[in-house]
């Protein structure tokens, strides 16, 4: 009888146990720094009064912090045990206290520096964990109802140890792997970080492609700052030792690249801006950055596209996929197989050790990260991840201007107003940008000047602005003499059309 009554609070341990495990293992493959458990402690250090830091500092010395570690594991475990013992009699109970733990794991994790909500998955993975196998343990602890035989205790007493062997395992496993895992992503970052790209350089931002406004967003996008859309919740992690892209399909011959030949070839080099096709108007889906990488023309012209061909199908390691205008990869525009963004070997989160970069395309269709396959193709023979999704099969940038400064709803002082802010009408140019005031009259903004048609172009205009509400709207025209458009479009499918406006207050 007492033997059985120990086996509640040793499944709450097991379950308990076994959620730490995949939890910190989720935290690892995320890069997680702080597991639930290190947020938790990190939370105790914030909210401890300094008096008692202090003398907790003296008294412990430099074994403040795994002491303090030790005591939440050691609380945490009463807690397991508690939770289990409290199962023998009434679930519920179990429930509440598993469900009070993680509560407070999430609360750590999203008041810690710099909280995603991302850093909650550990802990929602964890607290699964414990509901998953405590059930499942408790199951073979009650008593089955179609039994009352009083020695029947032999057999419920193997499934349980079965089950709790099982989980053991289980957990032993999956902390192994957390760890097998995380220790690949950061033998990559260290690759990163070690490596030295001769050839890519790092030039300044050109003399006159910004306007001195502040608030306009800077023309260069510093990697930090760069906005980043993936699928995946983490980003793979891809050894440039082994990264390999393999071109096939309707070509001459199958060309395999590996890291070092790309590193071993000429690199071509130019600012460049990257848009999301998801970008509503006024958005900052957008940056622009200095790339450096192969030409993906002379990739083309060494297999040899055959004719009839018309996309090549790119496809990353992460499985994403998406169909790029086989025109857009051959004609002269700076279309390129990049190694680095901003003099840097590309950041892991942008697609290391090598993504596609090609001016004038949406990222959707064109910008594969971490690309390891290129199958030359028909457009009518694939299908691509965002086109199943009812995305547009071809995805060149629209023109669109945006006003920075001021921004919505800001109050300035009347008088003199500097506005200012951005515009792309990629691969052809921008010719001008004009603003216009309360309904009024169009009036042209001053264009910085930029390198080439591939990235945004920042403008100024001094206006004259009374007290009161305003409201002012931007438009750009191409360098072929087209006039943006005013009718709105939705993102979907292709791109967002339509005016940027702001309103404003100026004050006497
Ligand atoms: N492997 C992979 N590559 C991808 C995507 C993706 O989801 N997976 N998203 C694309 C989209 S929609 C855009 S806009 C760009 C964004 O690139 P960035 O994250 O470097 O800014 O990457 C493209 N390349
Ligand atoms: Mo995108």
């Amino acid at each position: 009888m007492t033997r059985t009554r120990l086996r509640w609070p040793l499944a709450g341990l097991a379950a308990g146990l076994a959620g730490l495990a995949t939890s910190a293992a989720v935290a690892a493959v995320l890069s997680i720094r702080e597991s639930p458990v290190i947020a938790v402690a990190e939370l105790v250090i914030r909210n401890t009064p300094g008096a008692v830091a202090e003398q907790a500092i003296q008294t412990l010395q430099f074994w403040d912090k795994p002491v303090l570690i030790g005591s939440i594991l050691v609380l945490l475990l009463a807690g397991f045990a508690l939770a289990g013992d409290l199962g023998r009699v009434r679930m519920w109970l179990s429930t509440l206290v598993f469900t009070l733990l993680a509560a407070v794991g999430a609360v750590a994790v999203l008041t810690s520096e710099g909280a995603t909500p991302t850093r909650l998955l550990p802990v929602i993975v964890g607290y699964l964990t414990w509901q998953l196998v405590f059930a499942l343990l408790a199951a073979a602890l009650s008593p089955s109802p179609l039994s009352h035989r009083p020695d029947d205790d032999g057999t419920d007493r193997r499934t349980f140890l079965r089950r709790l062997g099982t989980v053991g395992a289980g957990a032993v496993v999956v902390a192994v792997a957390g760890r097998w895992l995380g220790r690949n992503r950061e033998r990559v970052e260290a690759a990163r970080d070690l490596l030295r790209l001769d050839g890519v350089t790092m030039p300044k931002i050109p003399l006159d492609a910004t306007v001195e406004v502040d608030g306009v967003a800077p023309w260069q996008t510093d990697n930090a700052d760069f906005y980043t859309i993936h699928t995946v919740i983490s980003p793979p992690a891809v050894d440039p030792a082994t990264w390999e892209l393999r071109i096939h399909g309707m070509v001459d011959r199958e060309v395999v690249v590996t890291y070092q030949d790309l590193l071993d070839r000429q690199l071509s080099e130019a600012w460049i801006t990257l848009n999301c096709v998801s970008n509503p108007v006024g958005g900052t889906l957008i940056g622009n950055a200095w790339w450096s990488g192969v030409r993906v023309a002379d990739l083309l012209a060494e297999a040899g596209v055959r004719p009839g061909a018309d996309a090549v199908l790119q496809t990353s390691q992460d499985g994403w996929n998406c169909g790029t205008p086989l025109a857009a990869l051959t004609d002269d525009r700076a279309a390129m197989l990049a190694v680095a963004m901003n003099g840097q070997p590309l950041p892991i989160e942008h697609g290391f050790p090598v993504r596609t970069i090609v001016p004038g395309l949406y990222g959707y269709v064109s910008a594969c990260k971490w690309v390891v396959d290129w199958e030359v193709t028909r457009f009518a023979d694939v299908t691509a991840y965002w086109t199943e999704r009812g995305w547009a099969e071809r995805g060149p940038v629209k023109m669109a201007s945006r006003i920075d400064v001021p921004s919505s709803g800001e109050r300035v002082p009347a008088g003199t107003l500097r506005v200012g802010g951005t515009a792309w009408a990629q691969h052809t140019g921008i010719r001008a940008v004009e603003v216009q005031l309360d309904g009024g009259p169009w009036r042209p903004a001053e264009l910085a000047r930029v390198p080439s048609a591939d990235t945004w172009v920042q403008w100024v205009v001094t206006l004259a602005v009374e007290p009161g509400r305003h409201e002012l709207k931007v438009r750009a025209t191409d360098r072929s003499g087209v006039v943006q458009t005013g009718v709105r479009a939705d993102v979907v499918p292709d791109g967002a059309t339509g005016w940027h406006g702001v309103d404003f207050v100026a004050e006497s």
